[in-house]
Order: C-alpha cells, then sequence, then structure tokens
C-alpha cells in the first residue's frame, strides 16, 4: 500500500508533464501546419450526401466533382442532361478574394429546386472566416453570417455580392434561399 501511495504522485506528475508538453509543443506545431496547407485550398460542399472535400484549387476541384459524381458540373438552372449524364447544379461559389477570385469554396445539388427552401450552413473550417465575395446560381439568394448557424451581423440577400462589406473574412455560415 506505501509503494501505491508513492508512485501516484509521480504517475500524476508524469502524466501532467506529458500534457504540458502537448500544450506548449506538439499541438501548436501541427494546428499551424494545417492552418498554412488549407490557406491556399478550394473546396466543395455536396448538399446531396452532407460532406465537403478540399482540393489544391478551383480547377482540381472542379475536375474532381465530375470525376466523382460522373456528372457535369454546371451553374445553368436550365441546363438539361444530355445523353443521360447527371447535372451537377452550383448553388452558390464563394472567392477568398474580393471580386471573385482565385480560391473557392463551392456548394452543389443535384436537385433543380434546391431554393425553393432556405438552408442555413456553416462553413467548413478550411473556410471559416475566409470568403470575401460570392456568387448564387440556380436563381437563389445568398446571405453570409458573422456568427455560426446564421447569426449576427450578415451581408444583405444578394445574388452575387463581390465585396461582403463588414463581412468579408469574418464569415461563419451562410443562407442560400
Ligand atoms: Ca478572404
Amino acid at each position: 500500500m506505501s509503494r501505491n501511495r508513492i508512485r501516484r504522485p509521480a504517475l500524476v506528475l508524469a502524466a501532467l508533464t506529458a500534457s504540458l508538453l502537448l500544450v506548449l509543443g506538439v499541438a501548436p506545431a501541427r494546428a499551424a501546419v494545417a492552418e498554412e496547407s488549407a490557406a491556399s485550398q478550394s473546396c466543395w460542399f455536396d448538399t446531396d450526401t452532407d460532406t465537403a472535400q478540399c482540393f489544391a484549387d478551383t480547377p482540381t476541384m472542379n475536375a474532381a466533382i465530375e470525376a466523382q459524381t460522373g456528372g457535369q458540373l454546371v451553374t445553368d438552372a436550365n441546363a438539361r442532361p444530355a445523353g443521360g449524364v447527371l447535372m451537377i447544379y452550383t448553388v452558390a461559389r464563394f472567392y477568398d478574394g474580393v471580386n471573385y477570385g482565385p480560391a473557392s469554396f463551392i456548394v452543389t445539388t443535384t436537385s433543380a429546386t434546391y431554393c425553393t427552401s432556405s438552408h442555413t450552413l456553416n462553413f467548413t473550417p478550411a473556410w471559416d472566416d475566409r470568403a470575401s465575395s460570392y456568387q448564387s446560381y440556380l436563381g437563389c439568394q445568398t446571405s453570409v453570417w458573422v456568427g455560426y448557424g446564421g447569426t449576427g451581423a450578415s451581408t444583405p440577400f444578394a445574388t452575387n455580392d463581390p465585396i461582403m462589406s463588414g463581412v468579408s473574412n469574418v464569415g461563419s455560415s451562410y443562407t442560400i434561399t
């Protein structure tokens, strides 16, 4: 029994030391690497599967969307499948820069009537506090919010917004309707 009493403080100290090292050293280094690699990424949110994927750049992403779905990525609500090709509609595209470029966050659907109802979604981590302009398609209008879940200050609902005044680089969620 006396041995256990002696060992326990030593184990606690070891655990505390390990936690401290993790906090001071390992964790911040990993976070910094992840943030740097995410900074150039373009990301795709698929509303059909509620999943997000990120790619090196927008052309790579657009090609991957078509390769993975076997469909054709379009922005035109009137697009009609040719030869049975699945239409992957662009609902909205957010851009890292003002005036629509270059890295982007694309939201897609296979439903031509997606914007007959309102959808509020949070940006995925790589795009939190990052969007600086956006374009909407499929007859949709978009607003970007400073808070998660459509809260706080926001841009007015608009088809396109080239500067996102007051919300640029601080947007955490968006509503598409
Ligand atoms: Ca930005």
